[in-house]
């Protein structure tokens, strides 16, 4: 340690865990988008609130910068640490500290994986249903900072539908217990909720309590193949009004082509333009017939080209790898992606406004379409060539995004769903929030985190 403000944190906090290897630099100073070349200062992994409230101090008699990082799988920058920040990992934090079944509540600390979450919810005969692919190397802490939604949003809404209770040490080094688990609690501001989606720029997640919820009835798993996004429309329609849906999502055939050429396995003989899996309720004999009913509807109208019904649990996770398989496919390609949400009915009317944008903008480039229906989610998953520089793909994706935001802002859109804003979407914020919004968020900012040290740069400058 030879810099004297890691001296410093050193001598306040010796027991802290403290990393300056080059390795560990590299590997938490980067979050998934793989775009920022790392740089922090130093990594520390602190083991109590306490510490956290420790570094968090240090770090504003240092004029110091941190970064919050769970598992960095974030895909908008908003855990990079690429300006000689201190990295502030949660990972060691990781416990289950209690369960409460007459609150129906786990507490956790912030740095558990979203996985384990689930698992010791099932182990208590209860559900923690909040869902999505990166599950084994997310933390709660994360999904928090990012109000994370996923698979299921259509059936329990985002991760902020299943915060029961926060501990946060604000920029300013002091712990708030925010909500306490109350159900019921009409005393003002819930600034609970100004945590949950902030992205750790309000204060750092040190412990959560999180409600759970009766197991999920069992389900039936479906891949279907539809000839249009004007149809897929009127098939989740159909589905919706018939069924208990527990997830509708989409994917067209070039998000296909890409899981399956890694590894995933297609059903069908042909290939087709857009695809479905969708997951209903099949807790007994009449919800599974109302199921096939809604599918031979949908099949006599010629809206469903070809369907693929899950028998075991096997062939349902094969079903669920060609949708939940294809950010890892893509990965190689170093995707340029926009993760948008407009209202669920004005959807195909935006998607095919950005399809027109998008074909124009990009006649070189491969565009990877996919999403979550019921929620108005599109992932546009811009694909790097080989042969394109790295600083050139970059100029011409944020114009196309400029374009883009700008079809978001007539839509009533949003810029950013699900991923956060981070760095990536920083420059494209007023598209979405009024300039009367983003003044009281900074403002907001200064009274949570009055020297700015808790992740600078992101969201806004
Ligand atoms: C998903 O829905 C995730 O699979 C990742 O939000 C989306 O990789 C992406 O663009
Ligand atoms: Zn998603």
């Amino acid at each position: 340690m030879t810099d004297p403000r890691l001296e410093a944190l050193h001598q306040s906090l010796p027991a802290l865990r403290l990393s300056r290897e080059p390795g560990d630099l590299e590997h938490y100073g980067r979050d998934w988008t793989r775009r920022w070349a790392p740089a922090p200062l130093a990594v520390a992994w602190p083991a109590s609130i306490e510490e956290v409230q420790g570094v968090v101090r240090w770090a504003n008699a240092q004029g110091a910068a941190l970064v919050p990082s769970g598992g960095r799988t974030g895909l908008s920058g908003g855990a990079v640490a690429a300006g000689g920040e201190l990295v502030l990992s949660l990972e060691r934090m990781n416990r289950v500290l209690g369960f409460d079944a007459v609150d129906r509540t786990l507490t956790v600390q912030p740095g558990i994986a979203l996985q384990a979450v689930q698992e010791a919810a099932q182990a208590h005969g209860l559900q923690y249903p909040v869902d999505f692919g990166a599950r084994g190397s997310c933390s709660i802490g994360g999904n928090i900072a990012t109000n994370a939604g996923g698979i299921r949003v259509i059936r329990y809404g985002n991760t902020r539908e299943w915060i029961a209770g926060l501990k946060l040490v604000t920029g300013a080094g002091e712990l708030l217990d925010l909500n306490r688990a109350l159900v019921k609690n009409s005393s003002g501001y819930d600034l609970r909720h100004l945590a949950i989606g902030a992205e750790g720029t309000l204060g750092v997640v040190v412990e959560a309590t999180l409600k759970l919820t009766d197991p999920a009835p069992p389900a039936q798993t479906l891949l279907l193949a539809l000839p249009s996004f004007e149809v897929l429309m009127r098939v989740f329609a159909e589905f919706r009004a018939r069924l208990r849906l527990q997830a509708f999502e989409f994917l067209t055939d070039r998000g296909l082509a890409h899981v399956v050429a890694h590894g995933g396995t297609d059903p069908f003989d042909a290939r087709h333009p857009y695809y479905v899996v969708a997951e209903y309720d099949a807790a007994d004999a009449a919800q599974e017939a109302a199921g096939l009913a809604a599918f031979e509807a949908c099949a006599e109208a010629g809206w469903i080209v070809d369907g693929a019904i899950a028998q075991s649990q096997a062939q349902a996770q094969q079903l669920w790898r060609l949708r939940e398989g294809i950010t890892e496919a893509v990965a190689r390609y170093r995707p340029y992606k926009n993760d948008v949400s407009v209202r669920v009915a004005a959807m195909p009317a935006f998607l095919a406004e950005a399809q027109a944008l998008l074909g124009e903008a990009y006649p070189r480039f491969e565009v990877v379409w996919f999403g979550h229906i019921g929620d108005g989610n599109l992932h546009i998953n811009v694909l790097q060539p080989d042969d394109v520089a790295d600083a050139d793909f970059m100029r011409q994706c944020a114009h196309v995004t400029e374009l883009l935001a700008g079809l978001l802002k007539r839509h009533g859109g949003s810029i950013s769903a699900e991923h956060g804003i981070g760095l990536v979407k920083k420059p494209y914020l007023d598209s979405t929030r009024s300039p009367q919004e983003i003044a009281l968020m900074r403002g907001l900012r200064r009274v949570f985190d009055p020297n700015g040290v808790l992740n600078p740069g992101k969201l806004f400058d």
